[in-house]
């Protein structure tokens, strides 16, 4: 295992999700509440195709992007593992790291763990929507997996914020879970990602449970879609640079 996912995977929780292993009789909307944020790495790592592998990338293009006394944003941070890869490989001065996300029970557990780090790099955690963020001089931003839980009508202003606070030559990376133009590219990639996460030990009770709870929740667009929205919004070059099944990560920069 690569040196940065071993750090990642052993500071964190290695509590094993099974919050839907037993049948729910009434299923209610998955939220990021305290139970799901004491499972999430092992959750995250067994339903995102390539989870890991973005996370250790993150950090090396935060390396080539952060500029000397610029901010970085991690918006929707969870746990903190992007904060975490890019802190330890961003070298700028003067940088400050901001960690964004309005689950409590996410930034709380995030702040613990960030906190037993010996870095140079201040992190500052901050509780909010990111849809009603300040985003200022920023050199380098991240949306891993986050822009999906965002409802629709909000998104193209969300992306529009980051891209005004961000300084020419800044960056911002996009992860997102996608849906297909194709409808039959479309069910063989769900299908898979439905094997990648059997092959990971979930149960079809399992799979179809959060499938059920997490619908109404995690709204996916087509790549289009996003290229789009990036573009408009200014960003000068846009292009994805990463996918797994349906699962892709988008690199924009203005
Ligand atoms: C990682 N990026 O490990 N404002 C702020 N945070 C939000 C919002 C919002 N409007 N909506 C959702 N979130 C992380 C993984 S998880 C992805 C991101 C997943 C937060 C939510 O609380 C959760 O922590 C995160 O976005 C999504 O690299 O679970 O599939």
């Amino acid at each position: 295992m690569p040196l940065l996912i071993l750090q990642l995977s052993e500071t964190m929780s290695q509590e094993t999700d099974n919050i839907y292993a037993s049948p729910h009789q009434n299923l209610s909307d998955f939220r990021f509440d305290d139970q799901v944020a004491a499972v999430f790495p092992d959750m995250i790592k067994r339903s995102v195709p390539g989870y890991s592998h973005i996370i250790g990338c993150i950090g090396i293009l935060a390396e080539r992007y952060a500029t000397n006394n610029s901010n970085i944003y991690d918006l929707g941070s969870s746990l903190g593992a992007a904060t975490m890869s890019m802190r330890h490989r961003v070298t700028a001065p003067g940088v400050i790291m901001y960690a964004v996300d309005n689950s409590e029970a996410m930034l709380q557990r995030s702040a613990d763990f960030l906190d037993t780090e010996d870095s140079p790099i201040p992190v500052k955690s901050i509780c909010a929507d990111i849809a009603e963020l300040t985003i200022k001089n920023c050199s380098f931003a991240v949306l891993n997996f986050t822009l999906q839980f965002i409802p629709l009508d909000k998104r193209a202003e969300t992306i529009q914020k980051i891209y005004d606070g961000m300084n020419p030559g800044g960056a911002l990376i996009l992860s997102e879970k996608l849906t297909m133009e194709d409808p039959a590219l479309n069910n063989l990639l769900v299908d898979r990602h439905h094997d990648f996460k059997r092959a990971n030990g979930y149960s079809d009770l399992e799979i179809s449970q959060k499938r059920q709870a997490i619908e109404r929740v995690l709204l996916p667009e087509t790549a289009q879609a996003h290229i789009d929205r990036l573009t408009e919004a200014g960003f000068s070059t846009v292009s994805q640079w990463f996918q797994s099944f349906n699962f892709a990560s988008f690199i924009a920069i203005k």
